[in-house]
């Protein structure tokens, strides 16, 4: 066709579609001026000014040419179709992106505040951490200095109790020194009135401390026990309590069978236990060569049995305070306090091989015991002369220094001191000039006493001589 604009295929398109009717029509009628006569256009087409909107219908027989439609518009809308078929694809493939991202900024959001909110969590723990741990230290530095003031009260308390016994010592000492003192001047003393007088001096005043109901004289040896008929097993019908009337002689009931075996009286402890009476108590024992048998504490029960009670001391209950005819024949209450008699002593003592047990018991509780290899005593004749074997122990040995000693009572001085020890001990013992120990003094509740004299129910080896022991036994029995 002469004169009119020539394309081909897209590139055709391309360049066509902006073109306005008129300026088509004129390219196209100005078109053989610009390109000669040999120009040949394959497609000629018109694009209407109005945007196509939808389907284009090419009638045949449109009645003018300039608007009629060709197969080339037609090619054109549906190519123009296509394109913005595939941008809206595109665009759909774009909004279908961006909506993947608005999620996930969405979840990003919520990550992002969850973490916030655990971020907010943590920083609160910890603050709570760091003011719990301020507190503690607190605390701690708090309990620092309570055991820093606690260290130091004990250690002034220690300092002080040391004090204290720096001081107690001093004092026991100069206590100790002062008896001595006296006993010292009362010697002394004595010696004078002697010498202005020359007779003997007066003996210690005994009525202060003897009781008037010991016996003054007792005939021949008894079993011149008390008894108390309150209490107990092998206790004699309408036995009385406390000592005997001056001069009476006590005779030994047999008690009950159902109390004693019948086999009894036994020689000693040991003979009841092989007699199968393996419990403590009282027992009849009658030693080889006594016509009348007496009563005794039998103790069955520690290091084998076997054991005779020869003495005991517990609450203070008797008056060791006593004669020389009570020491001999025995006084006190079998199941309490007691002396079996330095005759029954004897007597038992030779029939066998015996040792010695002495239990001790402070007033703290603490036992401790002294035991010598080999005890008897010698006859009345030789004033009950103690012969003592070996010690061994854990109380100290305050017996040793007694051994070879007779026995000395207020009213029989057999004592190697220039006075009586028993007046200054108040009890009867194998004093010498005078004693490590006091067994048979007086008893003194709470340990360390004070007195005038020594007299107290003292072991020197364990206390001293100001410490009264709270319970005592002297035991004997038979070596095996
Ligand atoms: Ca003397």
């Amino acid at each position: 066709m002469p004169g009119a604009t020539f394309c081909r295929g897209q590139d055709c398109l391309h360049n066509c579609q902006a073109l306005t009717k008129d300026s088509i029509l004129s390219r196209i009628r100005r078109a053989p001026e610009a390109h000669g006569e040999n120009k040949k256009c394959s497609y000629t087409f018109l694009v209407p000014e109005q945007k196509i909107t939808g389907p284009i219908c090419a009638a045949r027989g449109y009645s003018n040419d300039k608007d009629r439609v060709t197969r080339m518009d037609v090619a054109a809308v549906r190519d123009l179709l296509l394109k913005q078929r595939r941008e809206m694809e595109t665009l759909k493939l774009v909004v279908d992106v961006d909506g993947n991202l608005v999620n996930e900024m969405k979840l990003l959001r919520k990550e992002s505040r969850n973490m916030n909110s655990r971020v907010t969590q943590l920083y609160m723990q910890l603050l709570h951490e760091i003011i719990r741990k301020r507190d503690n230290s607190l605390e701690l530095a708090q309990l620092e200095t309570r055991i820093l003031n606690a260290t130091a009260e004990s250690l002034r308390l220690a300092s002080r109790y040391r004090e204290l016994e720096t001081k107690y010592a001093a004092l026991s000492a100069i206590v100790n020194n002062q008896s001595v003192l006296i006993g010292t001047l009362e010697e002394h003393c004595m010696q004078v009135y002697s010498r202005r007088h020359e007779e003997p001096p007066l003996g210690p005043r005994l009525v202060q401390v003897v009781p008037e109901n010991i016996p003054v004289h007792v005939p021949r040896f008894n079993n011149e026990i008390q008894r108390d008929n309150n209490r107990g097993f092998a206790r004699e019908r309408g036995s009385r309590s406390g000592p005997s009337p001056t001069g009476s002689t006590l005779e030994v009931e047999k008690p009950p069978e159902r109390n004693f075996s019948a086999e009894g009286p036994f020689r000693d402890c040991l003979e009841a236990q092989e007699a199968g009476h393996g419990t403590s108590g009282m027992y009849l024992i009658r030693p080889d060569e006594t016509e009348r048998p007496m009563q005794i504490w039998c103790e069955q029960e520690i290091d084998n049995g076997g054991w005779n009670v020869i003495q005991s001391r517990r609450d203070g209950s008797v008056n060791f305070f006593r004669s020389w005819d009570n020491y001999k024949s025995g006084f006190g209450n079998i199941d309490g306090e007691y002396w079996l008699g330095l005759e029954g002593i004897y007597k038992l003592g030779r029939q066998e091989d015996y040792k010695l047990l002495v239990e001790l018991e402070d007033w703290m509780g603490k036992k401790v015991y002294a035991q010598y290899s080999s005890f008897h005593l010698e006859p009345e004749s030789e004033g009950y002369r103690l012969r003592l074997g070996t010690y061994q122990g854990n109380a100290g040995d305050s017996l040793t220094s007694h051994n070879g000693k007779q026995f000395t009572t207020l009213d029989r001085d057999k004592d190697a001191f220039s006075g009586n020890c028993a007046h200054f001990h108040k009890g009867g013992w194998w004093y010498n000039a005078c004693g490590q120990s006091n067994l048979n003094g007086v008893w003194y509740t709470g340990g360390v006493y004070r007195s005038k004299f020594q007299d107290g129910i003292f072991w020197a080896e364990y206390g001293g001589g100001f410490y009264s022991m709270k319970s005592v036994r002297m035991m004997i029995r038979t070596i095996d």
